[in-house]
């Protein structure tokens, strides 16, 4: 008799210690290449202020370019695992974006990461070569035994709505077929659609982007929801550190994404 093996999609002890019990907190920073000194105050505009953030609310990973982990990273952060991002962008053209690859798996190997990064437009008039990047990294990423990250945000001339449900539901299954073990979204509010976004990706794990700054409990709501559609944690970078209280807040999301905690009680505690 031929049985199915149970072996999760991804192995190795890399991807494990990301997705503890399944779930994933993410601490994204590489916001200042995509948006600017803008997004950053004189205090977290210091990259190892965020790593501390990361260690001491016991982020399960950082997300961050390639200077950011040689410059901090490697210096004292190193028992947090590492995402390093393979591309990036400014903001000046979102109108019909594209992100080449400036960093290849092999250093971000080199610089001890367990997974890469890499942001595809769905939707731009280059998402094609976007797509053959991606590709190639999952292929080298698996081969080295690092996990693939791909922030998959729908942008361009083609896309009316980059929230709209079919459409993120087409990105994540585009991500997953590429080799994408991990989906980065945005959630558009909506819990029985984005069921479905999560159906799309298959054995890939979806995690949500937190977005800019909002009010906590707003933010704690959306984790709450994006919980309910199946998501499998967060990859959240302002909401965490532009609070004014980011260890506070980030224990709030904990409870919520690993506890199964509603936004009132994760509030609640935080306002004690
Ligand atoms: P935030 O939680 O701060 O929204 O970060 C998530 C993220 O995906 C970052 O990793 C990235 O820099 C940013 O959002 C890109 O956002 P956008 O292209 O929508 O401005």
């Amino acid at each position: 008799m031929i049985t199915k093996s149970k072996k999760p999609a991804v192995r190795g002890s890399a991807y494990t210690k990301v997705f503890p019990r399944g779930k994933t907190l993410i601490l994204a920073c590489d916001q200042g290449f995509e948006h600017g000194p803008k997004d950053f105050n004189i205090k977290n505009i210091d990259p190892e202020y965020i790593m501390d953030i990361a260690l001491e609310a016991r982020f399960s990973a950082v997300a961050v370019q390639a200077g950011i982990a040689e410059k901090y990273h490697v210096a004292h952060f190193r028992d947090i695992p590492l995402i390093v991002k393979l591309n990036g962008k400014t903001y000046f053209d979102n109108r019909d974006p594209v992100s080449l690859q400036h960093t290849s798996v092999e250093y971000a190997y080199k610089l001890g990461a367990s997974g890469v990064g890499y942001t595809i437009y769905l939707g731009s008039s280059h998402e094609q070569q976007m797509f053959v990047e991606f590709g190639r990294i999952c292929e080298e990423a698996h081969h080295k035994g690092m996990f693939a990250v791909c922030w998959m945000y729908p942008r361009g001339p083609f896309i009316e709505d980059e929230l709209d449900t079919d459409t993120l539901a087409y990105a994540a299954r585009i991500a997953m077929e590429l080799g994408a073990d991990v989906i980065k979204l945005k959630f558009n509010g909506n819990i029985e659609g984005m069921k479905w976004v999560v159906k799309s990706a298959g054995k890939a794990k979806v995690v949500i982007a937190g977005g800019s700054r909002t009010d906590d409990f707003e933010f704690l709501k959306m984790a709450e929801d994006a919980m309910k559609a199946g998501a499998a944690g967060f990859a959240v970078g302002r909401n965490i550190w532009q609070s004014d209280r980011p260890l506070e807040l980030a224990a709030a999301l904990n409870q919520v994404v690993f506890q199964g905690k509603t936004a009132e009680e994760a509030v609640k505690d935080l306002d004690k």
